[in-house]
């Protein structure tokens, strides 16, 4: 008799973009074998849990049916192509969003295997099949692009190993600055792994992006540390080789020189919530889910019933965000009136009136389904804001939008490095704490005490938060103010820590 096994199954979702149709397919795959709820993704995506060995063909085919697919979403290979979810020009997604969608096929393995597996069991070629770009041995690792659009850096366009800022001048598309060598993951105490923020390197024009991506991706996949999963990244091999060689590497390959970055600036790496228009005469509404869990509350709350209502009454996008939030995109002024009838009727208006400590903050998935996981972070996330809601409260700064984010494990799934206040899970009821990241992604935090339970971090965090109350200038965020105050030790396993 075979255990039963579970497991997750993540989408891949370019630029997270579903229509309802989809999003009813992934509802009822949630319902029928997963653990009843959906999961989005700090990559756009959206994850199932609880997923039953015998389960994995018939949802996989329930997806396919629905277009939709997993391949690449996981493994050692371009993952999920991720793409500001919320300029509000909506030609300007469109466009970006087509690159992204380009880029993310142009990256797909070539295998097979998927389709004869888990569709339709037939053998479609005669082995061995041998992928052009990724080769017999495919990646040393997993490989992360975004394509951002400033002034949102809701993707953290530095955190990735490829990374494109758009660049529109009098709103045409001209072309994307390069920014090569992202990543966040580490170890406990091993110092030689680190978070890294990637260089911006140069500047081509859109129909060049493909060929710089296929020539990072194919010089990674030729010199990336096979032997040493924890050094395999791309952050890893631009630091070995020295970024000027890499990218004189890269320009052999692509046959073209960048062009030195264009200006760009970004406002803020965090959704806005609510209602805005859009410039195409639609409205867009971003709602805040809390950790990007989506499921219904026994005899509670049930947001994913109400989801499901939008789903069947919307006829634009649907389009998950890199903060685990939600879109209604492109809502006509038709439809408006009945959207928001149903937020009232489930109750979903009520996700539009969270303080911004929480609508700023993410966790990864953690226990109890993460393997990877040393103590808790979605869980736990909530019952630590409730303590930081009254703190910040009482310090008469209620309205502050500062962002924390928790992981249960030094990975960085919710990009915990970037954050203004990061936790990072070290063991049960235990994080190391680290301050000082940037509301816009352009600056890595600093570890300020390890190994902290829930009662020593808020003791740690009120001195600093009074401080903060009396003497930050009109405007000052806290992760730059605890910069310019000189709080912080200096921390020897982070690199490049800010962008200019
Ligand atoms: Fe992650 C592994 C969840 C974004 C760095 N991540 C995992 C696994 C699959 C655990 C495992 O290997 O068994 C987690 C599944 C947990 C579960 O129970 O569902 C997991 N990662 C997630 C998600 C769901 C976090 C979330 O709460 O949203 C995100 C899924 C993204 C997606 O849709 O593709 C997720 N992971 C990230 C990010 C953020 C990003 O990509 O922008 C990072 C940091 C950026 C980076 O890659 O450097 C990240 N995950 C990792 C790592 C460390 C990689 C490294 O270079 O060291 C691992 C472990 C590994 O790869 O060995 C990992
Ligand atoms: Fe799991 Fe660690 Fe990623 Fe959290 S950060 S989901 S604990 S691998």
């Amino acid at each position: 008799l075979e255990p039963l096994y579970q497991f997750m199954a993540r989408l891949r979702l370019p630029g997270g973009i579903l229509n309802g149709t989809q999003w009813l397919v992934l509802s009822e795959i949630a319902r029928t074998y997963g653990n009843g709820s959906l999961r989005i993704t700090s990559r756009q995506s959206i994850q199932f849990h609880g997923l039953l060995k015998t389960h994995l063909r018939s949802t996989l085919q329930a997806l396919d049916k629905a277009l939709l697919d997993t391949v690449s979403a996981c493994g050692d290979v371009n993952r999920n192509v991720i793409v500001s979810s919320a300029p509000q020009r909506s030609a300007q997604h469109a466009e970006v969003y087509g690159w992204a969608k380009g880029i993310a096929e142009h990256l797909l393995p070539q295998t097979h295997a998927y389709h004869e597996i888990w569709l339709d069991g037939q053998r479609v070629t005669a082995p061995p099949e041998e992928d052009s770009l990724y080769g017999p041995t495919y990646l040393p690792r997993k490989f992360k692009i975004a394509i951002a659009v400033p002034p949102h850096n809701d993707v953290d366009v530095f955190t990735q190993d490829l990374g494109f800022i758009a660049i529109h001048e009098d709103g045409r598309l001209v072309g994307f600055n390069v920014c090569v060598g992202g990543g966040l993951g580490r170890s406990h105490n091993k110092p030689d792994t680190y978070p890294r923020l990637a260089d911006t390197c140069g500047f081509c024009i859109p129909e060049q992006a493909l060929a710089v991506a296929e020539a990072v991706l194919t010089l990674q996949r030729d010199h990336g540390d096979r032997s040493d999963r924890s050094h395999a990244r791309l952050k890893y091999t631009v630091d070995r080789m020295g970024l000027d060689f890499f990218m004189q590497k890269v320009q052999q390959h692509t046959g073209f020189s960048l062009s030195p970055p264009r200006p760009f600036y970004f406002e803020t790496s965090g959704d806005r919530f609510g209602w805005f228009e859009n410039d195409d005469g639609t409205s867009s509404l971003t709602l805040f889910i809390p950790s990007g869990r989506i499921a219904n509350i026994e005899g509670g709350f049930p947001l994913l019933s109400g989801l499901d209502a939008l789903a069947r009454l919307h006829r634009g996008e649907i389009r998950l965000t890199c903060n685990q939030n939600l879109l209604i995109a492109g809502v006509s002024p038709a439809e408006r009136p009945q959207i928001e009838a149903v937020l009232a009727e489930y109750g979903l208006d009520r996700l539009l009136n969270f303080a911004p400590i929480r609508t700023h903050a993410m966790a990864c998935v953690a226990l109890p389904t993460c393997p990877l996981a040393m103590a808790e972070a979605e869980r736990y996330l909530p019952v630590f804001l409730d303590h930081m809601e009254t703190l910040l409260a009482e310090l008469g700064l209620e309205g502050e939008a500062l962002a924390v984010r928790m992981t249960g494990c030094p990975n960085g799934c919710a990009r915990p490095y970037l954050a203004e206040i990061g936790l990072v899970g070290k063991a049960p009821g235990l994080y190391d704490l680290y301050l000082g990241g940037d509301r816009a992604g352009m600056r890595l935090n600093t570890l300020y005490r390890e190994a902290m339970g829930e009662e020593a971090l808020l003791e740690a965090l009120r001195p600093l938060l009074v401080r903060f109350a009396g003497h930050r200038r009109p405007g000052e965020t806290f992760g730059d103010f605890v910069q310019r105050q000189d709080l912080l030790p200096s921390n020897p396993s982070h690199r490049h820590t800010e962008r200019a």
